[in-house]
């Protein structure tokens, strides 16, 4: 197979990616590792920055999005048992987020871009591998169902395979430069079958860890505890999740509703980032070159937001013949990613209970809430984040 661009990895990266790269005329093919029912399966992420709803409608993509998810003008943040609206909407010229799960963008994006090209994703692959990216002639090669090598011929190669794949990888160790902080502490992630619990998000500090309530459908909620990363889900039958959630969200005058938890699972919290986001002919995006913990909903739109600048740059690149915006990719997008993490890190620490702390920094945490609390700066400053920086006008 001979494509112009080659994308290792159908997440909101990849997809979002393929989608942009088309509409200028510029094609490429999708490698994924998974099955189309295991992408389209996978529970992660909830919240759009309102240019990524914006971008999913511009894509032909936003139809089930803007007929069913729900629009957010503000969230919550609570301690000491108190909650307080911060409201992104007014502190932000008029933006709102969209809470909308990363599988169901993903369904759209697939279903529209096999629709357009029904060889543009190649499922369940196996062994992939990237070749020749400091050369001119890069190429991807792979098993499917322990059959013979299959190869795809590419201009350009694209690691939009999340953390765990072969993308970063790819580019030798000592050539990567890379940053790393791991939290203590990580997140049980529930679904439930329950009414909704508050109208808008709920972000919560509270002595015990953090809490968050969050939804999907006016009777799906999902709700996540701070525990410890290593933890077993063994250790969190249903009645001490909603006994912890009960406890850290308790608030006076309202009570939260139980119901049947059907999904449920453990994840790390992490920040790190990979700046060497290229490497010849070979570009990582996404979660293949950067994590931010979830506490800011960061994560997706940061993946989209990579694409996006990377998009311009290949299409520049074939429109002009000229690389200039292809090489400062990786300045570009770490602008952004950075700021990300920079976000993401402040929430997380500010929300969450850390036993390696030291009863001043604990301190320090509650005085940060009070002050956001108490301040429309403060407040401005969470809400520009939360809704998605803009873009330098360089991009
Ligand atoms: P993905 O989504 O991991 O996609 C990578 C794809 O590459 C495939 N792959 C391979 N394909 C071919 N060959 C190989 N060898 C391969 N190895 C891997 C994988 O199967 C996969 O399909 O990366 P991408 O596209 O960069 O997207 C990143 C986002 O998925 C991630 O940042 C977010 O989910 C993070 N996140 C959140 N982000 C937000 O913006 N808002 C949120 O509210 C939010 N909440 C969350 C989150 C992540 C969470 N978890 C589970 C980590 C909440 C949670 C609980
Ligand atoms: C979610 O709904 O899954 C969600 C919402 C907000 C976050 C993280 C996850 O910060």
């Amino acid at each position: 197979m001979r494509t112009q661009v080659g994308i290792v990895g159908a997440g909101p990266a990849g997809l979002f990616l393929a989608h942009l790269l088309h509409r200028e005329g510029v094609e490429s093919v999708i490698l994924e590792s998974r099955s189309r029912e295991e992408v389209e399966g996978t529970i992660r992420a909830g919240v759009l920055e309102q240019w990524v709803a914006d971008l999913l409608v511009e894509l032909g993509c936003g139809g089930r999005m803007q007929a069913e998810a729900h629009v957010h003008t503000g969230i919550t943040l609570q301690y000491e048992r108190q909650r307080f609206h911060l409201d992104i909407e007014g502190l932000t010229e008029g933006k709102r987020v969209t809470v909308w799960p990363q599988h169901e963008v993903l369904r759209d994006l697939i279903a529209a871009w096999l629709a357009q090209r029904p060889e543009g994703i190649v499922f369940g692959v196996r062994d992939t591998a990237i070749h020749g990216a400091d050369g001119d002639a890069p190429y991807v090669t792979w098993r499917q169902n322990g059959e013979t090598e299959d190869r795809l011929d590419c201009d350009w190669v694209i690691g939009s395979d999340g953390f765990h794949g072969p993308g970063r990888r790819s580019i030798p160790e000592s050539v990567r430069r890379e940053f790393q902080k791991v939290y203590p502490f990580g997140w049980l992630g529930i679904l439930a079958h329950a009414p909704v619990a508050w109208h808008e998000l709920i972000y919560a500090r509270h002595e015990d860890g953090f809490a968050l309530a969050s939804t999907r459908t006016e009777t799906i909620q999902r709700m996540y505890v701070q525990c410890d990363p290593r933890d077993d889900l063994a250790n969190w039958p249903d009645r001490r999740i909603w006994d912890t959630l009960h406890e850290r969200l308790a608030t006076d005058g309202w009570s939260l509703t139980e119901g049947e938890i059907f999904q449920r699972g453990i994840i790390p919290l992490r920040s790190f980032v990979c700046e060497t986001m290229r490497h010849g002919r070979l570009f990582l995006a996404g979660d293949a070159a950067h994590i931010v913990p979830p506490t800011g909903a960061k994560g997706l739109n940061l993946a989209v937001a990579d694409v996006l600048v990377l998009s311009r740059a290949l299409v520049a690149a074939y429109r002009g013949n000229s690389t200039e915006l292809l090489d400062a990719y990786p300045t570009t997008a770490l602008r952004r990613i950075w700021k990300a993490e920079r976000f993401s890190w402040y929430m997380t620490t500010m929300l969450h209970r850390d036993d390696g702390e030291t009863p001043f920094e604990q301190r320090i945490h509650m005085a940060d809430l009070d002050y956001v609390a108490s301040s429309r700066v403060a407040q401005t400053a969470i809400a520009e984040n939360y809704v998605g920086l803009p873009f330098d006008a360089a991009t």
